[in-house]
């Protein structure tokens, strides 16, 4: 029997583009009908022209699939630090905008975190069922800090249980662990548009010396007033992806961690084009985050949502878990999506965050969390939650 999919998610899946391991055909072969990309190649801060936004789209268009999505626009760590010339990247931002306007697209997801993108210490780590999942483990994280990139008063920062631990890690690693664990951290995952040594890395978190949480919220909010008056204009919804962990590292602020951060934002720039890519994998790494709260709260600027659970335990550890299990109850999450979408008489595109590497992807090179088979899964099982849930009427 056909459902009628007009208020029901609609499914896409980020694609890095032509060099993508990952098909344009097996995305759609998934099942999806929308693309997630952006223009990887082109240096941070500057103009997305509308010539490069239309390759990109055609090569989407001419596979049968729609890009509707664009993650991310990366937003120029000077922006973030308001540092010298930071006006023309916002400039070039809000051309950016326009730019992808006139192209059709119409929502665009960034971040406000500081020098890093997401972050996980671990980008194999082999679960019970024998497929690899992305992880997170603080005890390494913790090592880093303190033995490799020695940040000065970093150990202020943490408990003697956690400088315990992190202190053992590190005993009983090897040197070429010590590289990978560097590496993991600071050479950027895929969608991070940053990638450091040891020492550029070190500059990029001195440039935050000073800045603290409410300094980079002003600076947020400045941003905001700055490019949502022209999203209004060119009808581009904005939507910010949450802080990953949600909260704060290596003595750098994060404010983009629990509903409470988003709120202020909403505060300052009430526009609904100033939304939520709402990130369950993100947002429910932290116990206090109330995850079907945040959809009801925010339910009318949500506008691109990524569906994924973490498990975590009493250390502060995470791992990426099968999308209907771990932490996340996903279940009263997709429930309370619908209720969303029923009420605005919308489709919002979602897509399986991350995956398991498994069964034949093992042998390839995969791009972390973005291997094809872990999130044909992921997204086979959130389709068939989703279609359950509105079935039934819930
Ligand atoms: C990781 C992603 C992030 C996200 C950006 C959005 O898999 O969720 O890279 O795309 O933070 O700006």
């Amino acid at each position: 029997m056909s459902i009628n999919k007009a208020n029901m998610m609609e499914q896409t899946m980020r694609w890095y583009g032509p060099k993508d391991p990952v098909s344009l055909s097996d995305i759609k072969q998934a099942g999806c009908t929308g693309i997630v990309s952006a223009l990887h190649h082109i240096p941070n801060g500057e103009i997305w022209t509308v010539e490069e936004i239309n390759i990109r789209k055609a090569t989407v268009e001419a596979a049968g699939l729609k890009w509707t999505v664009v993650e991310s626009v990366p937003v120029h760590e000077a922006i973030k630090t308001q540092k010298e010339g930071f006006q023309r990247y916002i400039d070039n931002y809000k051309q950016s905008i326009r730019n992808l306007s006139k192209c059709g697209i119409h929502i665009v997801t960034y971040n406000f975190m500081p020098v890093l993108d997401w972050t996980r210490t671990d980008l194999a780590y082999t679960v019970e069922d024998g497929s690899k999942a992305l992880r997170f483990e603080k005890a390494a994280f913790v090592a880093f800090d303190v033995f490799i990139l020695k940040r000065k008063g970093a150990s202020k920062d943490y408990s003697q249980l956690e400088l315990d631990r992190a202190g053992h890690y590190y005993a009983n690693i090897n040197q070429e662990q010590k590289d990978l664990l560097q590496r993991n951290i600071i050479a950027g995952l895929p969608g991070s548009e940053e990638s450091f040594t040891l020492q550029q890395f070190q500059q990029a978190l001195d440039a935050y010396d000073g800045i603290d949480a409410n300094a980079l919220r002003e600076h947020l909010i400045h941003f905001l007033e700055e490019i949502i008056p022209v999203a209004d204009e060119s009808n581009v919804k904005m939507v910010i992806h949450p802080d990953d962990p949600p909260y704060s590292i290596l003595g750098l602020p994060r404010i983009v961690s629990t509903a409470a951060d988003f709120a202020e934002l909403v505060k300052a720039v009430p526009s609904l084009n100033n939304g939520l890519c709402f990130c369950t994998g993100s947002f429910g790494v932290r116990p206090d985050n109330d995850l079907p709260a945040i959809v009801k709260q925010f339910g009318d600027r949500i506008n691109f949502i990524h569906l994924r659970s973490t498990k975590r335990n009493e250390f502060g550890d995470f791992y990426e878990d099968n999308h209907l299990e771990g932490d996340v109850d996903m279940f009263a999450v997709v429930s309370e999506i619908v209720k969303v979408m029923k009420a605005r008489n919308v489709s919002i595109p979602m897509r399986p965050d991350h995956g398991h590497q498994m069964l034949d992807d093992l042998k390839k090179k995969t791009n972390p969390g973005y291997s094809g088979i872990g999130r044909l899964r992921g997204l086979a099982e959130l389709r068939g939650l989703e279609v359950g849930i509105v079935r039934a009427g819930v």
